[in-house]
């Protein structure tokens, strides 16, 4: 796949997807988001996870400031639509993405790395919702997907203050679930990447569209669509194989931490 602003490598059943602006802090202009949105419609048959990654100092700079024309209410409502619809095709999508960020994950950053299913944070990391003291709103999904990862309290304070978090903060708070060393998080999310490419199709499935769906219902349909869910998972040969592999020790029993 050719892009102006990405770069598509494969690393056999993972994508190794780069933003590739670093000389404007990979801001998300309209072009590059575009080209978001074609990379994840079009991802290759063999792709199984995706670790999103930035280029250069920071992980994303957010909104193309440079970009932001004399738009109307109407104009205002429709892009940030558009930025929905790409961002749902993320979280959405055929894969699961490990986001590995870096240095400044902020405005529109954070709502991209929201989208993502796992977050890998190195130790120069820092987070922040600028729109508040720019003097507009977010507007690709922060107030669904972040306040879910951190709290509506936190998230308004952040835009509220124009509150920093550290790398620290942000694993505390739950943006993160994995701190790493600098220079390390490429690594570990490729790690990772390769695990969740070996988990049972079916699995990965559940984990992308029925667990979010789940989350958001009262307790009585919630445990019922985890039982559909559950059996048509457990239906699957290559679960049966699986727990057959274990049974006859052919698969690796869990170990203790250390
Ligand atoms: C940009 C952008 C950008 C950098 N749009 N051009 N986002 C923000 O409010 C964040 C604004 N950016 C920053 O605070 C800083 O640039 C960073 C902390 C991210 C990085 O600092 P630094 O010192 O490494 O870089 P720099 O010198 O500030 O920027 C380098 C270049 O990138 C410079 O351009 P140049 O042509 O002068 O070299 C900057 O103008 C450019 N640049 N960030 C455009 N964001 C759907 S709603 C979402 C709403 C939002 O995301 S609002 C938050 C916007």
């Amino acid at each position: 796949m050719k892009f102006n602003s990405l770069r598509f490598e494969r690393k056999g059943a993972v994508g190794l997807l780069t933003l590739d602006r670093a000389a404007k802090r990979n801001a998300l202009s309209d072009a590059l988001v575009a080209e978001l949105d074609r990379c994840f419609a079009a991802l290759p048959a063999g792709v199984k996870a995706v670790v999103l990654h930035g280029e250069g100092e920071h992980f994303c700079a957010g909104l193309d400031l440079a970009e932001l024309a004399d738009r109307s209410a109407a104009q205002g409502v429709a892009h940030s639509r558009g930025w929905h619809r790409v961002f749902d095709r993320i979280q959405f999508g055929r894969v699961p993405v490990v986001a590995v960020m870096h240095g400044a994950v902020v405005g529109g950053g954070l709502e991209l790395a929201s989208t993502a299913h796992i977050r890998v944070a190195e130790k120069n990391t820092f987070y922040a919702l600028p729109e508040g003291q720019r003097g507009i709103f977010v507007g690709g999904g922060a107030s669904v997907r972040l306040s879910r990862l951190i709290g509506a309290a936190r998230m308004a304070d952040m835009m509220f203050t124009g509150r920093v978090y550290s790398a620290e903060e942000g694993q505390a708070a739950g943006i993160s679930t994995y701190l790493v060393a600098k220079g390390k998080g490429l690594a570990q999310g490729l790690a990772l990447a390769e695990r969740i490419a070996g988990n049972a199709p079916a699995t990965n499935f559940a984990l992308m569209h029925a667990l979010p769906r789940i989350a958001e219902l009262g307790q009585d349909a919630g445990l019922f669509m985890e039982s559909l869910v559950a059996g048509i998972a457990q239906s699957e040969p290559e679960a049966k194989q699986r727990m057959k592999d274990f049974l006859e020790k052919r698969a690796g029993k869990i170990r203790r931490k250390g």
